[in-house]
């Protein structure tokens, strides 16, 4: 029996059945989901939190379609413990079948993931974490932060410029912390300067006091510090209490000690630190000033170099879609990534094609009050810094 449009009725259920089949396969083929891993509890919550805002921001600025596919971020809470960093990437990967992870606050937690991306060929996309090693743990991680060599270099060629002789550090005794204080030793003292002592704190709960005591005692001409996003206002904190602000001991370190998200509650003892990194909310950059703007009405808050991770981590993954035309090969989009450049609220970035870190601009800042706020004001730039560790090898 023929029906009006000339099938026959077994034929259009035929039609049917096999529309009910490919319909749900199809639509789900049309979204790429993004596994977002961030600490959004516990001591590190505020770069989640960041990280979070401005991978949200960044859909909303660029809308959710990229190269024919719905971008979804599944957003986990890994509290900072690297056995539930692992867990959930196991279960992004398995159950929601993401194609891409990304995210990873401390060190520790991108070293947890990194074998499941090589396993399962899954580009992975560190947005935060730092040590410079991360990137040689499977050769599907690019990396859209930075690493602690890349901007410790420049705070120790400042140092040596400023008439810096004797210098102690202070790390947070974990990968980051050791990369900082290496490449802070070996720089100063090849420009003949020396670092008269060195202390690693530990990274959870930190007590700064009895050390901070030896440095009052040794009075050298500069303290360096390493605390990663988040530990600088408590030890601001006790860096006051000592007495050390107004000890003559100059006080330099990396821009994750005055993090944008907590300088200005440092108040005016932050006043003058001098610190190097990659990004300053009050960078001048049209880029930035935009950037900006859009985070505050977005999340209520300053951006820090947390949230231009996760804004920059983003832009990679839309990138290498469009190069892809939407196909989410593992290999292929990393290799999309691989020499990738653009200009991110930060200033002029790229993917070095080599060891897949991100080459970048690094600012020497000082903090600085900027209408009744603290801000770290950049006043030098070294140009498209890459990682310098992998450099020499
Ligand atoms: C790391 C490096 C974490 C720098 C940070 O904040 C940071 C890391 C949480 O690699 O663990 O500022």
């Amino acid at each position: 029996m023929k029906t009006k449009s000339g099938f026959s009725r077994r034929a259009l259920i035929a039609i049917g059945g096999a529309a009910m089949l490919v319909g749900p396969a199809l639509a789900q083929a049309q979204t790429v989901k993004v596994g977002l891993i961030l600490p959004m509890t516990g001591p590190f919550a505020s770069t989640g939190r960041q990280i979070e805002a401005a991978a949200k921001l960044y859909i909303a600025q660029n809308g959710a379609t990229v190269a024919g596919k719905t971008i979804e971020l599944v957003i986990k809470d890994d509290t900072g413990t690297p056995d539930v960093t692992r867990r959930i990437a196991q279960e992004l990967l398995v159950n929601d079948k993401v194609s891409f992870l990304a995210g990873f606050g401390l060190t520790p937690l991108a070293f947890a993931a990194a074998p499941l991306a090589t396993q399962s060929k899954t580009p992975l996309i560190v947005m935060a974490a730092a040590t410079s090693s991360i990137t040689e743990q499977s050769p599907f991680v690019v990396r859209s932060s930075f690493t602690l060599p890349q901007i410790t270099i420049g705070i120790a060629d400042w140092a040596s410029k400023n008439g810096i002789k004797k210098a102690m550090t202070l790390v947070s005794d974990y990968g980051p912390g050791i990369d900082a204080e290496k490449a802070f030793k070996e720089r100063l003292t090849a420009a003949g300067g020396e670092v008269v002592g060195d202390v690693r704190v530990p990274l959870r709960n930190p007590d700064f006091s009895p050390f901070l005591q030896r440095v009052s005692d040794a009075k050298p001409d500069a303290l360096f510090v390493f605390v990663p996003s988040g530990a600088g206002s408590q030890f601001m904190k006790q860096f006051v209490e000592r007495g050390l602000d107004k000890s003559g001991i100059k006080l330099i370190a990396t821009g994750d000690v005055t993090d944008d998200d907590i300088v200005d509650s440092m108040g005016d003892v932050a006043l003058g630190t001098i610190t190097t990194h990659h990004y300053s909310a009050a960078h001048p950059s049209p880029e930035n000033k935009a950037f900006v703007e859009a985070f505050r009405k977005a999340a209520n808050t300053r951006p820090n170099f947390m949230a231009v991770g996760g804004w920059d981590g983003m832009h990679l993954i839309y990138e290498a879609l469009k190069k892809t035309n939407g196909a989410t090969d593992g290999t292929a989009l990393v290799e999309a990534m691989k020499g990738m450049s653009w200009v991110s609220p930060r200033g002029p970035v790229s993917i070095d094609p080599k060891t897949r870190d991100i080459v970048q601009n690094v600012y020497v800042r000082k903090v600085e009050k900027v209408n009744g706020e603290l801000y770290n004001v950049e006043f030098s730039t070294f140009e498209a810094v890459p990682d310098p560790v992998k450099a020499a090898k």
